[in-house]
């Protein structure tokens, strides 16, 4: 049962295609206090969803606000990522589902004012809300994904090992990748450009002092089943004579301030403007300038910077010149260091700036602070509206780093600038089926770590999860330790991994399909199974990925293995890198599994089968059909 409540005049997000007819009168189970909302909670309910976000797949305990966000640190305390996903249901006694349709700021405090009061606050006055009720957490998220439409679809290579770094950006900088992989015997499918490709940073420009010729670069890459995928930022350089400013210019396509000037802020190249993704024509224009890289060759993109993340505005920016100039000559004691730095570090997207620019709707005009949440959305849509034409249905790859509920029909995204902490390894586990709820499948974390140096045996346990993600990417930050799996000593170990990954493709890949076409999780709590057995619904550190298998990965630095809780008995196997060295069945309940650093531990479900494919250094020499077969 869904119920669709109407407040003011709401800005058409796009995120719902199949809207219900609008209710009257109030919101059950809720009351409604202004624009907050509060619910009480049961001792033991539990709130799960609200995609991509930091602690828990149980969001109780926590303060969470939808507001798309360059968030470098995904530590406990933070309240926003990328992401704006506002979707959560409470699974309880009474199970309800709960989307809050708005493009602005939202605050979700889910018992952690106060336990047993979940509240949230919509800072729009024009938003829907929708209500869902279902006999089981799986029918609600069912019923929500049908109101927000069929997930993206990649094609099959997407599902390969793709190699990334912030800093490669020459010809000689990726075939070192090609070679690295090919001379030791690695399988890899796609090779990713960072912001270094660019001339200047500039979007769909190539530096021709790294290519003697882009084109031919790439062609010889596909030659040996290796891929470009480059990557699209959202700001735009202001130079006269660059092309994509000047008609951006001339057509008024950028987002302008209050006296319909363009709005300045710094990004990358320095001053830059902002494609204005919320008007049509804009949108069309900025979307069929990919076709520029596709020319040469190219058949997916990653999009970043487009929450959008903003250094400073031109205006901001001496204004707090001029405040600091103040310092100059006084005494900074304690206080007034505080404000010197506070100065400085709030210039970076801030909300003064937010509030200061303008998009030219198909509603009139509109302050994109009222909007932000789907700047990275409408970034995004215009690029996969536009490779669609281009390159066709499910022949384009496309991630965004920004996104909205709605996005998930055009591209995936990734999880962001994670660290090389092993926490994190944690952490993006169970963003999966947050994700997965609001209808982001195709998805996956920077194997690795972004930031910070990462070692071996971090890197082999974030495999042991990757392996499972549909999007396995290693990618790390510029100035970091460089961390291809060739660069270790482990080589072998890590190969055997990667090899593992695409043993597993026609089962990863079936499951994804399924996921998207049935509206099912891809990667699942236990708790949405089991959902009458209290350690399940608890158990925050495993995922059933589809409905035939568990997995449970190490990550603890030092440790041999890690507790590991079956509701049911189930078939442990265990490979040792791509090869099956053990299979034993287990009895239901809590178990201690040793798990070496190039070993991976699948749980098969009773009366369930896992395909295995053999071996294959690319997608496309990948044979799905020649299979075994482990039963349980
Ligand atoms: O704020 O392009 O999340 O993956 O390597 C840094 C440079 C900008 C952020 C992305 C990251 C990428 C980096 N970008």
């Amino acid at each position: 049962m869904i119920k669709r409540f109407v407040f003011g005049k709401p800005f058409d997000t796009e995120a719902i295609i199949n809207k219900p007819k609008q209710e009257e009168g109030n919101i059950p189970y809720f009351e409604k206090n202004g624009n907050t909302f509060s619910y009480e909670m049961d001792d033991k309910d539990i709130v799960w969803g609200l995609g991509e976000n930091v602690r828990g797949m149980n969001k109780r305990g926590h303060k969470y606000t939808s507001w798309c966000s360059d968030e470098f640190e995904h530590s406990e305390e933070k309240q926003s990522l990328y992401g704006a996903h506002n979707f959560f249901i409470i699974d309880g006694k009474t199970k309800l589902g709960f989307f809050v349709d708005c493009p602005g700021r939202v605050d979700f405090d889910i018992g952690d004012t106060e336990y047993s009061k979940l509240y949230i606050t919509i800072e729009n006055s024009g938003f829907e809300i929708y209500l869902l009720e279902g006999s089981s957490v799986i029918s609600i998220v069912k019923e929500f994904r049908q109101l927000i439409g069929t997930s993206y679809i990649p094609p099959k290579w997407a599902f390969g090992i793709g190699q990334s770094r912030w800093g490669y950006g020459s010809e000689e900088d990726l075939l070192k990748v090609q070679e690295g992989y090919r001379k030791n015997n690695l399988p890899v499918d796609m090779i990713y450009l960072d912001i270094d490709y660019m001339d200047n940073f500039k979007d769909f420009t190539v530096d021709s002092n790294k290519y003697r010729d882009f084109k031919s670069t790439i062609s010889k890459l596909k030659e040996d089943k290796i891929r470009v995928i480059p990557i699209i930022d959202a700001g735009v350089k202001v130079e006269d004579g660059y092309s994509v400013y000047d008609e951006g210019i001339k057509n008024g396509f950028f987002c302008k301030d209050k006296e319909g000037k363009e709005f300045i802020v710094g990004v990358w190249p320095g001053k830059s403007v902002l494609p204005d993704f919320l008007n049509k024509a804009a949108a069309r224009w900025f979307g069929d300038k990919y076709k520029v890289l596709t020319d040469m060759g190219i058949e997916g993109f990653w999009n970043d910077m487009n929450e959008p993340a903003l250094f400073y505005s031109e205006k901001n920016k001496q204004e707090v010149f001029e405040h600091l100039a103040e310092y100059k000559d006084t005494n900074v004691g304690l206080y007034a260091n505080f404000a010197m730095k506070d100065a400085v570090n709030l210039m970076a997207n801030n909300l003064k700036d937010y509030k200061s620019f303008y998009h030219e709707t198909d509603k009139g005009k509109i302050c994109h602070a009222d909007v932000h949440n789907l700047y990275g959305y409408k970034m995004t849509k215009s690029a996969s509206d536009s490779l669609e034409r281009i390159l066709g249905k499910e022949k384009y790859l496309l991630f965004s780093r920004a996104s909205y509920i709605g996005m998930h029909r055009s591209s995936g995204i990734w999880m962001g600038d994670n660290k090389s902490w092993w926490s994190h390894i944690l952490l993006n586990l169970k963003m999966l089926p947050s994700l997965n709820m609001c209808g982001f499948i195709y998805t996956g974390a920077d194997l690795g770590g972004f930031g910070s140096d990462t070692t071996e045996d971090l890197l082999l346990r974030w495999y042991a999860l990757g392996v499972f993600l549909p999007l396995f990417r290693n990618h790390s930050c510029l100035g970091s330790r460089e961390q291809e799996p060739y660069q270790f000593k482990a080589v072998d170990k890590f190969r055997g991994l990667l090899n593992l990954r695409y043993r597993l493709l026609p089962y990863l890949y079936e499951t994804f399909i399924d996921s998207v076409k049935n509206n099912e999780m891809y990667g699942s709590p236990l708790g949405f199974v089991w959902t009458d057995d209290e350690d399940a619904k608890r158990c925050e550190d495993q995922l059933l990925i589809g409905d035939s298998i568990m997995i449970a990965p190490v990550y603890e630095q030092n440790a041999t293995g890690r507790h590991v809780y079956l509701p049911e008995e189930m078939k442990l196997i265990r490979f040792k890198g791509s090869e099956i060295i053990e299979e034993e069945l287990m009895g239901a309940g809590h178990n201690y599994i040793h798990c070496n650093l190039d070993e991976i531990c699948i749980f098969l479900r009773k009366n369930k089968k896992l395909p295995l494919a053999k071996e294959a250094a690319s997608i496309e020499d990948l044979d799905w059909k020649d299979l075994t077969y482990i039963e349980y």
